[in-house]
C-alpha cells in the first residue's frame, strides 16, 4: 500500500487493523498521518487549527495501544507547535518535524543493522521471534557478510507475522527455517544468537515485544544463549518514567479461533508480552549497544530532564496512554 494515497484516516484505519504494523512503521505512518492531516485542514485561525490537530492526535493514540512509538512519531512531529506563533509557523513545523522524523526512523535501521551485524558471529544460527525490520535488516546486513549459516524463525500466532520475516529472508537467499511457535525450546539447543525487536522498552529496562517473546527469552537465558533485542531511541518509554505501565493490547478474539465453532469456549488474545531485563543481554539503538539497566539514561537523554520533570509531560494526555 502506497502512504501517498492514503488519508490520515485512513492511516489511522490501517494502524487498527494492522495492514500497517511493526513499531517503527506504526510511528512513521502516524507522523505521516498528522502531517497531511494538518496540510488538509490548514487553518489561519491558529487556536482552532491546533485544537483540530490535537484532537487528531487523541483519535491517533487510540489505534493501537502497546507501541510507544506511535506517541514518539506523534510527539516529535508536532513538537514546538504549542510555541509557534502564526498557523503558517505551526504547519511548516510538521512538515519538518515529519520529515526530519520519518528520516532519522530509517537512518536508525540502517545504524542498528551494522551494529547487530557486528555482533552476528560466523556461521551464525539466530532465531528469531514476530517480523521485525530492525530485526531483519541486522540479519540480512550479517548476511550480506556470510556469516548466517540458519534463521529459525517463529510463526508467531495468532496473526503468523513469523510469513512476513521467512518471506523477507528467503527472498534475499538467507537460509531460513520456520517453525511453530511452540518448538522453540526444542531448537534453542542449535541457536547462537536470539534476535528481536520491541514495541516499547520501559525505564527499567523491560522489553515489550510480540507475544512469545518473553517465552522465548527465558528459554534463551536457561541455555545461556544471548537474548539481543534491535530497539530505536524513540522506542524507549517516557510514560513508565513516570510510573504508568504499557498497556498490553487485547486483540479481537477471532484470530484466534471462530468463535461460532467453539461454543462456550472463552479465548484470551494479548498480543504482547514484558521480558523482564534480566533475562535481556542487550539492546541495540541507533547511538550504540546498552544493557537493558541503562534504559533510564536513554529516556534522559531523549527528551531531557526538563521536559520529563514538565507538567505537560507528566499530565494530560499521557494518562490516557
Ligand atoms: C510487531 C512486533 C515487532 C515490533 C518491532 O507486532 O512485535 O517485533 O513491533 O518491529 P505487530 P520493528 O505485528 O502486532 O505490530 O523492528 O519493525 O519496529
Amino acid at each position: 500500500m502506497s502512504r501517498k494515497e492514503l488519508s490520515p484516516e485512513e492511516i489511522l484505519e490501517g494502524i487498527r487493523d494492522m495492514t500497517i504494523r511493526g513499531a517503527a512503521e506504526i510511528g512513521r505512518q502516524a507522523s505521516f498521518a498528522v502531517r497531511l492531516f494538518a496540510e488538509r485542514e490548514f487553518d489561519n485561525d491558529r487556536k482552532r487549527y491546533l485544537e483540530k490537530i490535537d484532537e487528531f492526535r487523541e483519535q491517533a493514540l487510540k489505534t493501537r495501544p502497546t507501541a510507544i512509538t506511535l506517541w514518539s512519531g506523534l510527539t516529535k512531529t508536532l513538537s514546538g507547535t504549542d510555541q509557534a506563533k502564526s498557523s503558517k509557523e505551526i504547519l511548516e513545523l510538521i512538515v519538518e518535524n515529519s520529515e526530519r522524523f520519518i528520516d532519522l526512523s530509517k537512518k536508525s535501521i540502517d545504524i542498528i543493522s551494522e551494529m547487530g551485524a557486528r555482533r552476528i558471529p560466523h556461521d551464525a544460527i539466530i532465531m528469531t521471534h514476530c517480523n521485525s525490520s530492525a530485526a531483519v535488516a541486522s540479519i540480512l546486513k550479517a548476511h550480506e557478510q556470510g556469516k548466517i549459516e540458519m534463521v529459525y524463525a517463529t510463526e508467531s500466532r495468532p496473526k503468523r507475522q513469523g510469513y512476513i520475516t521467512v518471506r523477507q529472508l528467503a527472498e534475499k537467499g538467507v537460509p531460513v527455517t520456520m517453525i511453530v511457535d511452540s518448538a522453540a525450546r526444542h531448537h534453542m539447543k542449535l541457536v547462537d544468537m536470539v534476535l528481536v525487536g520491541a514495541d516499547t522498552i520501559a525505564s527499567n529496562g523491560a522489553v515489550i515485544n510480540k507475544i512469545g517473546t518473553s517465552q522465548i527469552a527465558l528459554i534463551a537465558h536457561e541455555r545461556r544463549v544471548p537474548f539481543i533485542v534491535c530497539a530505536e531511541t524513540y522506542k524507549f518509554s517516557p510514560q513508565t518514567f513516570h510510573g504508568h505501565t504499557v498497556k498490553i493490547e487485547e486483540r479481537d478474539h477471532s484470530e484466534v479461533i471462530d468463535p461460532k465453532k467453539f461454543p462456550g469456549v472463552k479465548v484470551s488474545n494479548p498480543v504482547f508480552d514484558a521480558t523482564p531485563p534480566e533475562y535481556v543481554d542487550a539492546i541495540i539503538t541507533e547511538v550504540g549497544i546498552i544493557p537493558p539497566f541503562a534504559a533510564y539514561e536513554i529516556v534522559v537523554h531523549n527528551f531531557g530532564l526538563e521536559m520529563l520533570s514538565s507538567e505537560h509531560m507528566k499530565e494530560g494526555f499521557l494518562n490516557d496512554f
